[in-house]
């Protein structure tokens, strides 16, 4: 077999370039959505010949996550539900950047470099957002896939890591779980009945839609669980414009209440953002402060629980937690000090944290603003079921931690699976939002953005936290750093939006605020 240049070229003329340079970065492509026909397209061709590769199926998540609604992007999803391997993310760039007419040939190019069997079975998975531009950019997929194979499955709207979840079921013959929207509400309903104690006040929760797709998947989950759980959805897409003044990605950067929700003192909140991949905890102090609990807070509640059943199993793993630069520097030090487990700091991006979580028989991942998960090595797997397997007092805590493993999204960072790992903690150690809060206290901090004419011309090392260049710069960082009690500050250049981040902690608001407004003018 071989791919039909012809016909490959009269459908790809009706796809032209326009004039953008595209690069797949660590969210893949993302820009104004009426850019983006070509390059869904293109990605159709790329995860056809991926799933060649592979001889597994693909996915081709349709997505601009957090970004304004008029944005989208698109994401390619590898065989165990993982992001695209690195490799083939230039491949990726050099086709979504090729002429019509050049195509053929870029196309036989990948083929012979990967040495992939055009013969071979595959299939192309894709699910968009709620983006109304979604439809479309669906459509130009599937054109592209068609060109070299006739097998797809469009799963219509879904939530990010529900595809990532489908692709990892279907590639392991349904050993993950069953392969559809329904069989993810069940595997993970099903652990968090199995994992409930006690007597306890029907769970209350408000959500924070973002007007997005998590909005809908929660009141799906909903009828799985039951009266356990009494969810009220806000920003749920009926009148409110995607992310906008909502959503976890609104919450995190301005430390506030999303629009759209009324909160009372210490009713439990979470926002998730336009794709359901990240959620953030808050509500409001009896002092009427608002009270966020992000990330950082997520990867310590969950490293202590499982740190805790390990223990009382007298289960050695080796667990481990995976932060950014962005991790509060207080979670940092608790995480070390208190839970006593290592702690590593990789550059942003999900594929860095969720690479180096890898190198643990338990990693915790958790970005600050909301996205993580965990992962379990086979090692692991296999050494907690053979001590749940022990009838004596260990395998209690270890069917437990079996029943736990099925309740996490492994593949990515997931809203809905979080939630229902946090409320599973939350509940077994019978803690309020307020208990969990105290676990430590944040330092305070400020992220700020800063136009400059070209954001390239900052360079990073030590996972993002120190610059490089321009000349001089860090210097100054840390002339200011040094004057901040509890101080610490960073910058770099965004990968999804042009424009540089500045980050900064110290030990109390106004100090921190100071620090990020002189650090950020030392960038302009
Ligand atoms: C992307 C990343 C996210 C990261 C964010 C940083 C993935 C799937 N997503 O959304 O993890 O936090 O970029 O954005 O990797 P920035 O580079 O603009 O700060
Ligand atoms: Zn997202």
């Amino acid at each position: 077999m071989s791919i039909n240049i012809e016909t490959l070229q009269s459908v790809a003329s009706q796809y032209p370039l326009p004039a953008v340079k595209f690069t797949y970065g660590t969210a893949g492509f993302r820009t104004k959505a009426d850019l983006l026909e070509p390059v869904m397209f293109r990605m159709g061709l790329l995860a056809a010949l991926r799933s060649k590769a592979t001889q597994a199926s693909i996915g081709v998540m349709i997505t601009a996550s957090h970004n304004p609604v008029e944005d989208n992007g698109v994401k390619l999803i590898d065989p165990m539900g993982e992001m695209l391997k690195d490799s083939w993310e230039s491949y990726a760039t050099s086709l979504a950047n090729c002429r019509a007419e050049d195509l053929g040939s870029a196309l036989e190019a990948i083929v012979k470099e990967t040495g992939l069997d055009l013969n071979a079975k595959s299939c192309v998975c894709l699910a968009r957002d709620t983006r109304p531009s979604g439809l479309k950019l669906a459509e130009a997929v599937i054109e592209g896939a068609k060109c070299i194979q006739k097998d797809y499955q469009d799963y219509g709207i879904l939530s990010t890591p529900q595809l990532h979840y489908i692709v990892r079921c279907i590639n392991t013959n349904g050993q993950y779980g069953e392969p559809t929207e329904e069989g993810y509400y069940r595997k993970l309903s099903n652990a968090f009945l199995k994992l409930q104690i006690g007597d306890q006040a029907k769970l209350g929760v408000k959500v924070d839609g973002a007007n997005g797709v998590g909005a809908d998947k929660i009141k799906q989950l909903q009828k799985y669980l039951g009266n356990s759980v009494n969810i009220s959805v806000f920003n749920d897409g009926t009148s409110g414009k995607l992310n906008d003044k909502c959503g976890a990605d609104y919450v995190k950067i301005n430390q506030c209440l999303p629009e759209g929700i009324r909160v009372q003192p210490h009713e439990k909140c979470v926002s998730f953002d336009g794709d359901a991949d990240r959620i953030l905890y808050f509500y409001i102090g009896k002092d009427n402060e608002f009270k966020l609990l992000d990330g950082d807070k997520m990867s310590t509640l969950i490293a202590s629980f499982i740190k805790d059943l390990l223990s009382k199993a007298n289960l050695k793993l080796n667990l481990g937690v995976i932060q950014t630069a962005y991790a509060n520097g207080r979670s940092t030090e608790y995480l070390q000090k208190s839970v006593d487990v290592p702690v590593s700091c990789v550059k942003t991006g999900v594929k860095h944290l969720h690479h180096k979580a890898l190198e643990y028989d338990i990693g915790v991942y958790f970005e600050a603003n909301g996205h993580g998960t965990v992962i379990f090595s086979d090692v692991a797997v296999e050494k907690i079921k053979s001590y749940a397997l022990l009838s004596h007092i260990r395998s209690k805590e270890m069917s437990e931690l079996l029943d736990f493993i099925n309740l996490v999204n492994e593949t990515v960072g997931d809203a809905i699976s979080d939630f229902l790992v946090i409320e599973t903690i939350l509940n077994r150690k019978g803690y309020n939002l307020n208990d969990w809060n105290s676990m430590y206290s944040d330092l305070p901090n400020r992220q700020l953005k800063v136009k400059v004419k070209d954001r390239t011309v900052i360079k990073t090392i030590k996972a993002e936290t120190e610059t490089t260049s321009p000349e001089g710069l860090q210097e100054e960082i840390n002339k200011l750093v040094s004057a901040v009690k509890a101080g610490r500050s960073f910058v770099r250049p965004s990968g999804t939006e042009d424009v540089v981040r500045v980050y900064a902690e110290a030990e109390t608001r106004s100090l921190t605020d100071e620090l990020a407004y002189a650090v950020a003018n030392k960038v302009y």
